[in-house]
């Protein structure tokens, strides 16, 4: 498995799932700012030129949230995604997808102002979106109870960075949640592994 990765950007998610997995991959480095990127080459790998991009043999991958189902389903062992069979799956697939689908969005609904169409827009609007997951988020520790998935790790990793930058509010729920989800030690290591990518720049 390859992990096409920059550092401080939204790839530090796929980089914790790696960690998370305990399972070998390699790093490739990719400068999203560099003249000339992305290449026709990367494109193969995220069509939109963006990272993360993930390869593992014939399989070439962008989107966070697609990587991390894919990383998890891979090794059932890490009980990183609940089996399909299992009676969480469904509630898992749809956290899973909900960074990707709605806490994005919301966040530059926040960030910019725009005027909220909670019914036609498919990710609502900010204050639905927050309602739902702190609901969610607050019998705890994780959305699974002691389980803990690649839906907490993406959706710890959103928080952590929307409430860092002022996108999202601090909450007791997201705040507990994001400093649960940050005292994990792949965490940690994902951590280390930033800071020395950031220092060879
Ligand atoms: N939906 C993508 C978003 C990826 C994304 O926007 N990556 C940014 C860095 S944070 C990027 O590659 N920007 C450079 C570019 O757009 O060329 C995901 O969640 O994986």
């Amino acid at each position: 498995m390859k992990l096409h990765y920059c550092p401080q950007t939204r790839s530090f998610t796929a980089l914790w799932m790696m960690e998370e997995t305990g399972q070998p991959y390699e790093l490739e480095r990719v400068d999203i700012r560099a003249p000339g990127h992305p290449s026709e080459a990367y494109k193969k790998i995220n069509p939109m030129g963006k990272v993360p991009g993930f390869t593992d043999g014939g399989n070439a991958m962008g989107e966070t949230a697609a990587i991390l189902l894919y990383v998890a389903d891979k090794f059932p062992q890490t009980k990183l995604a609940p089996a399909p069979t299992d009676a969480n799956r469904g509630r898992f697939l749809q956290w899973l997808m909900f960074s990707a689908t709605t806490i994005e969005p919301v966040m530059v609904e926040k960030r910019t102002g725009a005027a909220p169409n909670s019914f036609q827009a498919g990710w609502g609007d900010y204050d639905r979106a927050m309602a739902a997951l702190e609901n969610a988020l607050k019998p705890g520790p994780w959305l699974f109870g002691n389980q803990f998935t690649a839906a907490d790790l993406y959706l710890g990793s959103s928080l952590g960075f929307g409430m860092r930058f002022g996108m999202v509010d601090k909450r007791p729920a997201f705040v507990e949640f994001a400093e649960r989800a940050s005292a994990r030690p792949s965490f940690k290591r994902a951590t280390e592994i930033e800071a020395r990518e950031v220092a060879k720049k």
